[in-house]
């Protein structure tokens, strides 16, 4: 450095971050280029120096008003006596001095902003074991000692403070970081929401500051969540509410989300939540009246009389609601959930993409997805992470869900320690760098506060955002539980507790904002209310059902099985006009050489109205659905091409892999036609497509497996949504689940989708399981999924050989005018007399072509072979009709998979029954398949092979 005078603006105001990053460059090259003092501070940082660096972008942080003179060699003038305005002259020495006490304090103003929540009083019952003595919040690990405390620190427009000593600062940073509130934002990657959030913070403290009117609200939020719970607890004591006890401030929190949405422009909120606090947020969100809810706890059920259903326990129950705020209406949707904890998420997901379509929320401002969930369950689930996976993908992006955690330190009789590897149970939703709001569930004013400021943050940012409110559970799991067999002391801290409501009262009477008198007639009103609808609720009806609502207005229940057909076909023009258009690609775009062959051959089909393979019967169910307006949605992992090579839905231009879509390219007026290649994950993707399905009844919403085994991934949305929703809920679904099957010689895990499974689940009409033989089979029943008055889930076994089978193809006949699907195919070929038919083998999906070929090789005449191409609803009058048709022969059911697999034990006996109302020769039907197996297939192709031409011959052969 020279002698050179350098002033203030030349110098430090707008070179200080470049100056010293050059410095810093310059050291990391050879470290004797700069000075003694710097080499040390810079060796000090070692590698924190890059971000204590970037950090520094931003802040002026040296000694604004100095002058600096000198040669920097140790002059000694003293750093300009902050706040004296004149432009007091420094040596090069003294700034460097200035400028390290100023980097030092900024690296513990990061610290904090990094790690202060480590410090923060979150723990109510204060048995956390805080960090407040972690290092890095220590002035003194910086270089500061006591003494410096009153001395000024050279930096400006950090934490809204001008001129402050260290004292100001450390002050400052232990009420904004540590206080009843821990903000972890610090691991997000975009600058911008990172400074919102510190912006949004640090100048006021992190706390707002709430009106007498909000404080009373709050209070009153409070009180009613409390005095439910103690009401149902003392007037049903012992009976499972899952009670928010200790967890109260989750609704004055809700209350500010919905709010302060409404504000932002949210108009609907789809709401998802466990157990836990449930009844009280339909109490209290959702506005179902006391006396509902009270006469679900003396008995009554919660649909109306006249509806069928297994109904569902009180707390899984979901609801909606309209609410005003301040004059503008928000709908809340509650959704049903099981009691598989986190299994609502995907549902809740999908919903809000699928009511963002419809209300044209491209912006996705409109519709919020507001998730609860239990520290236990949130750390633990996999479909957490599954979830957040979907947040920033296109095609399943709902810009951002909030999520609020309550988490009051325990899962059922388990510790934090015991039930996740994390700090916190948030630490899953950092996969999507959501920020996340850690505060004191006792600190009431605070949960408002940060719930504000989360609000914000997702209409601000579109993102996942998490508020983790840490509190307590009052008393056991349920309410007939004991706690203190496993946590005596947390429960002995627990009932020396105030209560939150009682806590937040005293405030409130202190501070002057109430009286005593004010805050008990608060409880007086609530307690009245109460009274008055446990008298009402011996005689509450419950409001007719609501599942034909909106959306659902043109639907009823199903009429009985075989009054089911719904039309299906369609003119031969319509066919050969969409088929022309599906099979067209711009002059000017690229097609891989084999697609164009493969357009051509499809054409050819189109034009036609031959030969049309598996493919092509999918693309016309779905061009022709889309353009009579049907959404067309399919979802799952490469599906746009499809797994195998054959749907090729999307065109990629060779050159710029642009995408080319035919099937959105029919008519100017059809609807949309998607498809999403999905994140590698069942459960979610599954989950998400169901609960598109909920909101959007005119829509051919599907999922594709990749193979259908691996659908035992998302067995939970099967079981508790898809085969029992209409039941449980009275929820009506028409999504599709495809799901590759088949035994090919490809091992264990690529044969078989499971069918056994689903047909165990069928019963009471709740869903439909097919496995078509045909394009045209397929075809209709896609079709048929929206053109009747009901939906219902469809489940498809889907071929894999046969997308190139020769024989597995269709023609216009059987698509065209008077076509419908089959639910069992008749014999195509009448061979002999049906009365000279020896053996009729019943089968589904690919063995009929075995079979078939076989059949003709050996020339054999007298078996009939039947397709039954849907299995639940069994089409019990179709096969009375073949039996009664071939009376005189044996029946033999033919399948591919082990016996204790497939379709075979499902269809035994009612099939046995059938035969013996017929009253032919065959009293039940006999088996032919592999036997009994552990592992589906088996992994050796030539075992394979030997196995399946067995069991074809055993089929046909005489005897
Ligand atoms: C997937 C799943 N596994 C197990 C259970 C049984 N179970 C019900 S509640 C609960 C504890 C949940 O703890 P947490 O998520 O912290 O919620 P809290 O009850 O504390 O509010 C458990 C294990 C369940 N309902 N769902
Ligand atoms: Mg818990």
């Amino acid at each position: 450095m020279s002698t050179r005078q350098l002033d203030q603006t030349s110098f430090l105001a707008s070179a200080n971050g470049a100056f010293i990053e050059e410095l810093y460059a310059r050291y990391l090259k050879d470290p004797s280029a700069v000075d003694g003092g710097w080499r040390s501070f810079f060796a000090e940082l070692k590698d924190e120096a890059p971000a204590v660096l970037k950090s520094l972008e931003g802040a002026s942080w040296a000694p604004r008003h100095a002058r600096v003179i000198g040669n920097g060699a140790g002059a000694a003038e003293a750093p300009a006596k902050a706040g004296n305005g004149a432009a007091a002259a420094m040596s090069l020495e003294a700034v460097r001095a200035a400028t390290v006490d100023s980097i030092r304090a900024l690296m513990m103003i990061r610290a904090y902003r990094v790690r202060g929540h480590l410090a923060a009083r979150l723990d109510p019952l204060g048995l956390h074991k805080f960090q407040d003595e972690h290092p890095e919040l220590d002035y003194r690990s910086y270089g500061f000692g006591e003494a410096d405390l009153d001395r000024h620190i050279f930096i400006d427009n950090v934490l809204g403070l001008e001129n402050p000593t260290l004292r100001d600062i450390v002050d400052r940073v232990r009420q904004t970081y540590c206080g009843t509130i821990g903000v972890e934002y610090m691991h997000i990657q975009e600058p911008d929401q990172k400074q919102w959030i510190q912006e949004r913070i640090e100048a006021i403290l992190n706390r707002t500051e709430f009106t007498q009117r909000g404080k009373q609200a709050i209070l009153e939020r409070l009180t009613e969540a409390e005095m439910f719970e103690q009401f149902l607890n003392v007037k049903y004591p012992g009976a499972k509410r899952f009670g928010l006890d200790g967890g109260e401030s989750l609704m004055p929190a809700l209350e500010q989300i919905l709010k302060r949405g409404s504000q932002l422009g949210v108009e609907e909120v789809v709401i998802g939540m466990p157990h836990r606090g449930r009844l009280s947020v339909l109490a209290h969100v959702m506005n179902k009246p006391y006396a509902a809810i009270l006469s679900e706890f003396q008995g009554v059920s919660s649909n109306p009389e006249d509806m069928q259903g297994s109904g569902d326990v009180k707390y899984h129950l979901g609801t909606s609601a309209d609410r005003e705020f301040d004059g503008k209406n928000v709908h809340l949707s509650l959704s049903p959930n099981p009691s598989h904890l986190e299994a609502v998420n995907p549902v809740v997901v999908g919903r809000v993409r699928a009511k963002q379509r419809y209300l044209g929320d491209h912006e996705r401002r409109r519709v919020l997805g507001l998730l609860m969930h239990g520290d236990a369950a949130f750390a633990g689930q996999g479909l957490v992470a599954e979830t957040f996976g979907l947040s920033d993908v296109r095609g399943y992006r709902t810009g951002g869900t909030i999520h609020v955690v309550v988490n009051n330190q325990i899962g059922f009789t388990t510790n934090p320690a015991q039930s996740r590897s994390s700090p916190y149970p948030s630490d899953v939703s950092k996969m999507v760098q959501a920020p996340i709001f850690h505060v004191n569930g006792d600190d009431v004013e605070a949960v408002v506060h940060v719930a504000r400021i989360v609000t914000e943050f997702r209409q601000k940012f579109r993102k996942d955002v998490v508020l983790d409110i840490w509190c307590y559970r009052r008393f056991g799991h349920n309410e007939s539980d004991e706690p203190a067999f496993t946590q005596p002391i947390m429960y002995r801290t627990i009932a020396r507790q105030p209560s939150t409501r009682a806590i937040y009262a005293r405030k409130l009477v202190e501070e002057g904002t109430l009286t005593e008198e004010q805050a008990a007639a608060i409880a007086l009103a609530v307690r009245a209310q109460l009274d008055r609808d446990f008298q009402a609720a011996t005689t509450y009806k419950p409001n007719k059902a609501d599942w034909f609502d909106g959306r659902w207005k043109h639907l009823s229940v199903a009429p009985t099985f075989e009054e089911r057909r719904g039309k299906t076909d369609l003119p031969v023009e319509t066919l050969k006009r969409v088929g022309e258009a599906i099979t067209t690609v711009p002059a000017d775009f690229n097609l891989h050489p084999k697609l164009k062959r493969l357009m051509t051959q499809r054409r050819q089909m189109a034009e036609t109205g031959e030969g049309i393979d598996w493919a092509m019967g999918e693309a016309l169910a779905f061009g022709t659905l889309a353009s009579e307006g049907y959404l067309v949605r399919l979802s799952g992992q490469d599906v746009q091409r499809g797994t195998f090579s054959h749907r090729h839905a999307y065109l990629i231009d060779q050159e710029n892999e642009q995408p080319y879509v035919p099937l959105a390219h029919i008519s100017p007026d059809q609807a949309r036609f998607v498809a999403h290649n999905s994140p590698l994950s069942e459960a979610a993707i599954l989950g998400f497509e169901y609960g598109y399905s909920l909101v959007e009844p005119d829509a051919l919403i599907m999922w594709e497996g990749q193979f259908g085994d691996f659908a035992n991934g998302a067995q939970v949305i099967i079981d508790q949504f898809i085969s029992s929703a209409e039941s449980k809920w009275l929820r009506m679904s028409g999504v599709v689940m495809l799901l590759p099957h088949g035994f090919e010689g490809q091992g264990p895990e690529h044969s078989s989708a499971r069918l056994e499974r689903y047909l165990q689940l069928c019963g009471e009409d709740n869903m439909q399981v097919v496995v078509p033989s045909t394009p045209a089979s397929y075809y209709h029943a896609l079709r048929r999924q929206v053109h009747r008055n009901f939906r219902k889930p469809l489940v498809v076994m889907t071929p894999k050989s046969l997308l190139r089978h020769k024989l597995c193809v269709s023609t216009f006949a059987e698509m065209g005018p008077g076509s419908c699907f089959h639910r069992v195919l008749p014999d195509a070929d009448t061979l002999v007399a049906d009365d000279k038919v020896r053996r009729v083998v019943l089968c589904a999906g690919k063995v009929y072509y075995d079979l078939y070929e076989r059949r003709a090789a050996q020339g054999i005449k007298d078996v009939a072979l039947v397709r039954v191409e849907q299995l639940y609803p069994l089409p019990a009058r179709s096969l009375t009709n073949v039996f009664t048709r071939y009376r005189n022969a044996e029946v033999v059911w033919c399948q591919e998979e082990p016996g204790n697999m497939g379709a075979w034990t499902y269809l035994d006996r009612r099939i046995e029954d059938i035969l013996v109302a017929v009253g032919g020769k065959a009293k039940r039907p006999r088996y032919v398949g592999r036997p009994e197996a552990a592992s589906p297939a088996t992994g050796s192709y030539k075992r394979h092979a030997k196995e399946q031409a067995k069991l074809v011959d055993e089929a046909l052969a005489a005897g």
